[in-house]
């Protein structure tokens, strides 16, 4: 097992954990939320998921048993991690022999008239787009380049709400036979600052065409997809009460519980459920679903993802789903600690690993395989590239830890942290067309290309 983080790392998270605990947890629990009753379908709040240091996990197979307990694991570090627990999910990660610190909750805002639903972002971060307000720029962006960015509604989610792939491309509505990659964002509903990734694309792909040359090129050449939104109900149940909820997964019931919610990155159709990686009980973080595929935002998607499959040859030949938060590039596979394998070879692990680390160079952030954090199944990465052969990314974004900012970041980082993604983007989008290319081998590989 590689031993990924510099032990310095525990130093510094004790430090800014010591710091967020500087403004005492009971203060902050004082002056907390108000109660969720009066939302419509609402947990109460004692039900409500905290984020806790657990000090203890040092390897990825502790991590992995301890995200057996149902808990998400946030954040890594050489000793420590960050988790999001209720308060079972917590009591079981004790009962591992881990030390529990309880971290502060999210910022919390005025509280809503009773029975009110929130319409947009507490104050702090209004620039962070709701639903209604990113489709809203979505459709202004088409109006605006229509040669350019075109939008499909591939499906619905579970409440209802579209779901979007905009293709960017130059005459964008033609099926040209191009290199195409696919940009997908916010499986995990408090992963806000993805959608803004997203949009982040749309905007500067389309409003830097013609005038810089390597997005030019690029749009010129390459077929591109993005799906800003995978998980629009969970994101407007995030923010519905005025106060951030912390919530992670979709917003279908589960038969026969009362227990809502799917984790889309757990319920995709390959290798699910297979290694411990997820959980099969509905309570959890990291509930797998009833069965593969069983979301309808992951159908949909999945379905969408086929769907380019043209005269037999997947036309996606590279990726990039993005998270928050820990500054990491991610490469498969997730549902095992081996590097290579069934449905991996050396040629393809040290393709992803080179433009993993060529990615991670840009951006500052830590490459290294999925599972070296621990182990996942039913992660897209894993059907991406396990099913349709992808070069399929996990970018985990801003912040670093907690102490920066965890899940809810101020919207004051949105251009500095999505333009920071600018030259990764662009040098996947530039490799599409043969990644064999990073290890120097698009002879052997990508012949009369
Ligand atoms: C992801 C990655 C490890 C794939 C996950 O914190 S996150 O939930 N965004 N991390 O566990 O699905
Ligand atoms: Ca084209
Ligand atoms: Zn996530």
């Amino acid at each position: 097992m590689r031993p990924r983080i510099p032990g310095g790392r525990t130093t510094v998270l004790a430090a800014l954990l010591s710091l967020a605990l500087a403004a005492p947890i009971a203060a902050a629990q004082a002056q907390g939320a108000p109660p969720h009753g009066s939302v419509a379908g609402a947990a109460p709040d004692a039900e409500r998921p905290h984020q806790y240091e657990v000090t203890g996990p040092a390897t990825a197979a502790a991590r992995t048993a301890l995200a057996a307990t149902g808990a998400s694991i946030d954040e890594v570090h050489a000793r420590a991690v960050v988790i999001t627990a209720d308060r079972a999910q917590a009591a079981a990660v004790r009962r591992l022999g881990h030390t529990l610190r309880r971290l502060p909750d999210p910022p919390v805002a005025p509280p809503a008239a009773p029975g009110a639903r929130a319409k947009d972002f507490p104050p702090g971060y209004t620039g962070y787009h709701t639903y209604a307000e990113a489709t809203k720029e979505i459709d202004a962006l088409v109006a605006k380049y229509p040669a350019l960015l075109s939008k499909q509604v591939i499906g619905t989610s579970h409440e209802g709400r579209n779901l979007l792939a905009l293709k960017l491309s130059k005459n964008v509505s033609k099926d040209e036979n191009e290199p195409e990659v696919l940009f997908t964002a916010h499986q995990h509903a408090r992963e806000h600052l993805t959608v803004e990734m997203a949009l982040y694309l749309l905007n500067e792909l389309t409003s830097k065409y013609g005038s810089d040359a390597r997005v030019t090129k690029l749009l010129d050449s390459r077929e591109i997809w993005i799906i800003p939104d995978l998980n629009p109900d969970g994101g407007a149940y995030d923010i519905a009460s005025g106060n951030f909820r912390s919530w992670r997964k979709n917003r279908q019931p589960n038969q026969g519980t009362s227990q809502v919610g799917t984790d889309l990155n757990r319920n995709w159709d390959f290798k699910w459920g297979c290694c411990d990686g997820s959980s099969g009980n509905p309570a959890d973080e990291t509930y797998r679903g009833a069965s593969a595929a069983s979301a309808p935002e992951v159908q949909v998607v999945s379905k969408f993802v086929r769907s380019r499959i043209v005269g037999g040859t997947q036309q996606i030949k590279a990726a990039i789903d993005f998270h928050t938060y820990s500054e990491l590039v991610l490469w498969p596979f997730g549902f095992t600690d081996d590097d290579t394998g069934p449905g991996m070879t050396q040629d393809e692990h040290d393709t992803f690993a080179t433009i993993g680390k060529k990615m991670a160079a840009t951006n500052g952030y830590t490459p290294e395989q999925s599972s070296d954090l621990y182990i996942t199944d039913g992660a897209i990465d894993d059907y991406l590239w396990g099913d349709q052969r992808i070069f399929a990314y996990t970018f985990e974004m801003y912040p670093s830890s907690f102490g920066s900012g965890g899940f809810y970041p101020r919207d004051s980082v949105i251009s500095k942290q999505t333009s920071r993604n600018r030259e990764a983007v662009l040098q996947l989008l530039d490799l599409a067309d043969c990644p064999y290319r990073a290890i120097g081998k698009q002879n052997q590989y990508c012949k009369g290309r």
